[in-house]
């Protein structure tokens, strides 16, 4: 092999450096020179990753128009520590939150999606729900970062629930005119028809939909009531851990009242997909007065859920704080000015990436101490990017054990990528699934790995837990 002249690469390295300083400034004036973008951001609650496909008019509006990450994971299948890692972009074992909104107050809501935006000159405007809990601790506290506050104070209530509206609490009863998302989606609308123009938004809005009781608006009443259900659980659970099979074993009588019942159980899954249909016509209404205002050409919207929640396959009733993809895997589409229509992705993007990706397009130079990163590479060009990372993490931290079914998961942490699963729980315990393969996760094959692979997935999970990416 010919050796090239040291000189000739010298010359090279230069005019590369040369090049990429020109090109350096020159973006970064193009990036000043444009008006920043304002931000929609739409965190449903327990909405599993299928269940879009209900949801026709974001079907039109949204998916058509913009992007679908259909390999998007939460950093924790446990609602408070989710939504404190979207808030954070920090993984629950940075944030110390575990259960409940007394974790995130203070110093972790030092530093935020909230305060960052608003440094960099945002008005934010939060809508819905907040953290779980925040209205039992603190009903009239405002965190840092916020313009307007119209937080929930009691939780997974669709009528009869209070709002700390800018610090003043309102009671909202059961007429038709109540239904929280409708509430939600009427303030967003007047928000936006009065929106500074020369002033960008972060509009952050938290529904409650679809999460137990699972309330439809009236007039969705009886939808979908064509619409066959299937759903099955494992047979063979021997090879699953203890927690799996405890709650098979302590529940029978549960299952066998809700899953012995078709009946109820057709109803909770129609009863998810009707109270979608509000959101869907909250995200149309939110797409109408966007355009109406002239803001559409420089709003990005973001739709995500705070954990999944399939329902089927290992364990009945809620599998929202379970290792399995009906816990971790989530919906997550966006639409916006620098985004093309109807594009999936499938490249492993985590809930954690919110953060960084929202400071990204702000302008933000750099956001430190965070544990995601930005999205914007695959938003805007999704095909030609290359080196992206290859495994995500999640984990369930210690939580208290108050679930009404008693049997939940010992805290574990887990690495996912494209083609397998890998979790640790704290008892020990081992599971690896062939995504492949196996993609239900049914046949736990840790046991079959020779030691050194064993050891290697440890050390990987350790390396990707420890490490920001
Ligand atoms: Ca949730
Ligand atoms: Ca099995």
């Amino acid at each position: 092999m010919n050796h090239p002249n040291k000189k000739v690469y010298g010359l090279i390295l230069s005019a590369l450096l040369v090049l990429s300083l020109i090109t350096a400034s020159c973006s970064e004036r193009i990036k000043d020179s444009r008006p920043r973008p304002n931000f929609i951001l739409i965190v449903t609650d327990d909405q599993d990753a299928d269940s879009l496909r209900f949801m026709p008019k974001t079907q039109r509006r949204v998916i058509e128009k913009g992007i679908t990450f259909t390999n998007a994971y939460v950093t924790s299948s446990a609602c408070a520590p989710s939504r404190g890692s979207i808030l954070t972009g920090r993984y629950p074992r940075n944030t110390g939150i575990t259960k409940k909104y007394q974790q995130l107050h203070g110093i972790n809501e030092e530093k935020t999606i909230a305060t960052i935006l608003h440094k960099a000159g945002y008005r934010n405007i939060l809508l819905g729900k907040y953290v779980n809990q925040y209205g039992k601790t603190h009903p009239k506290y405002i965190p840092k970062g916020w313009d307007e506050w119209h937080a929930m104070i009691d939780e997974n209530k669709y009528y009869n629930y209070r709002i700390n509206e800018n610090g003043e609490i309102v009671q909202y009863g059961d007429a038709r005119e109540d239904y929280i998302t409708d509430v939600v989606s009427t303030k967003a609308a007047g928000f936006l028809d009065s929106a500074d123009k020369e002033k960008p938004f972060f509009l952050f809005i938290n529904t409650v939909a679809p999460h137990t009781p699972s309330t439809p608006a009236p007039e969705y009443n009886n939808e979908f009531n064509n619409i066959p259900i299937s759903y099955s659980f494992e047979d063979d659970i021997s090879d699953k851990p203890k927690w799996v099979q405890n709650f098979r074993m302590l529940n029978e009588s549960l299952i066998r009242n809700y899953f012995g019942n078709s009946q109820k159980m057709e109803d909770l899954y129609r009863n998810r997909w009707r109270t979608l249909l509000s959101v869907d016509d909250m995200i149309d209404n939110i797409m109408s007065h966007l355009e109406k205002n002239g803001l559409l050409g420089n709003t990005y919207l973001f739709l995500v859920s705070d954990n999944g929640d399939g329902l089927t396959k290992h364990i009945p009733v809620s599998a929202k704080l379970s290792p399995y993809d009906e816990g971790i895997r989530v919906p997550f589409i966006a639409m916006g000015p620098s985004i093309q229509g109807n594009i999936q992705v499938d490249n492993l993007v985590s809930t954690v990436d919110i953060l960084p990706t929202l400071a990204d397009l702000a302008g933000v130079k750099s956001v430190d101490n965070v544990d995601g990163r930005s999205l914007v590479p695959l938003l805007t060009n999704s095909a030609q990017v290359s080196g992206w990372r290859e495994s995500i993490f999640a984990e369930l931290p210690h939580i208290d054990n108050t679930w009404p079914w008693k049997s939940t998961p010992p805290s574990y942490q887990l690495m996912r990528t494209q083609k397998f699963k890998y979790i640790e729980y704290e008892t020990g315990e081992r599971e690896y699934y062939d995504l492949v393969n196996d993609p239900n996760e049914m046949e736990n094959l840790y046991n079959t790995l020779s030691p050194e692979t064993q050891t290697n997935l440890s050390l990987e999970l350790r390396k990707l837990a420890e490490g920001r990416q």
